[in-house]
């Protein structure tokens, strides 16, 4: 016979059984399709438990002259239970499964919240067995400072990582003046209440594992830069006192790198952009003597339109520079 409960499990059961396989066949993804499996046969495991363990959930049916029932005297005991760890276990376990799909990171949050929560719960049982308090506090204490070190170590450079340059430095000093002035203000007031400390906590510390979390997934600025400095390495060739390559394209703000090989024995090259005057130019590369070759790495100058030339054959050799 069902109970309300497992009436409650089975229906479960079926549904993310159904959603997997919907999710199968719309997105060929086996690893989500598998977590909803196994969501759907715990239900079902619950759900078929809960229908055979019924005492609790139907009151024995008494007949009219039956006699009143005997009222026993129970010994109060402490409640038992592990606290709020048996609820980190939880999580861990969560971050961990969260790991194999999303990121090892999430993977590594877990275990070290297993950890945690592992040790907490063995101490919560000791001092529910022997009666007396074991307290975790010197050790849980630096451990927990230093994981809020790493993680905010993390999750900031996550975000100035990501953010334009200009604005990594303002944010880093805000979020470090946050923390100092916010420290400070703490200090000097007690009568600040614990509920509105957690909460500006709570809210500080939310703000930055989320802008962490998308400023992870939208990848770093500087590696992103880098590859593309790298791919982008313009080859200049000078032959017969004229250019070989007569556009170059170059990145705006980004770092340039034109690699000049001048192939001319004994006479002397070099490359110089500007922007109409040659005189004021945007960058002038070091003359170089052939045969040799040299790499200019420079800052590009804004977008625009651009002219380059040779300081010593500025009418024979000459060119545009293209900054997109
Ligand atoms: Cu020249």
């Amino acid at each position: 016979m069902l109970t309300p409960t497992s009436k409650l499990f089975l229906p479960v059961a079926w549904t993310s059984l159904f959603l997997g396989a919907v999710y199968k066949i719309l997105t060929g993804d086996l690893l989500g399709s598998v977590l909803f499996l196994m969501v759907g046969v715990l239900a079902f495991l619950i759900g078929v438990m809960l229908s055979t363990v019924r005492e609790n959930e139907y009151v024995p049916v008494y007949g009219p002259d039956a006699p009143p029932p005997t009222v026993r005297a129970v010994a109060v005991a402490p409640r038992p239970g592990g606290g709020g760890w048996p609820v980190a276990g939880g999580v861990s376990l969560a971050l961990v499964m969260l790991g194999l799909i999303e990121h090892p990171l999430f993977t590594w949050a877990g275990v070290l919240l297993a950890i945690v929560a592992g040790a907490g719960w063995l101490a919560r049982a000791a001092s529910e067995t022997t009666g007396r308090q074991v307290s975790l506090a010197p050790i849980g204490l630096p451990f927990l400072g230093l994981c809020t070190i790493a993680s905010v170590m993390f999750f900031m450079s996550r975000i100035l990582l990501t953010v334009p340059e200009e604005a990594s430095t303002a944010i880093a000093l805000f979020v470090a003046v946050l923390i100092l002035g916010g420290a400070s203000i703490a200090a000097v007031r007690p009568n600040i209440s614990s509920r509105t400390l957690t909460v500006a906590l709570v809210l500080g510390s939310t703000l930055m594992v989320a802008g962490g979390l998308v400023a992870a997934d939208r990848g770093e600025r500087t590696f992103e830069e880098h590859s593309a400095e790298h791919a982008g390495a313009v080859d200049v060739t000078a032959s017969g006192v004229a250019f070989k390559t007569t556009t170059i394209t170059l990145k705006a703000g980004a770092d340039a790198e034109i690699v000049f090989d001048n192939t001319d024995a004994a006479t002397q090259h070099n490359i110089v952009i500007f922007a109409s005057d040659p005189a004021k130019p945007v960058f002038r590369g070091a003359l170089v003597t052939g045969p040799a070759k040299t790499t200019y790495t420079f800052k590009a100058p804004a977008a625009g339109e651009y002219k380059f030339q040779c300081d010593v054959h500025p009418t024979q050799m000459k060119g545009i520079v293209k900054v997109v």
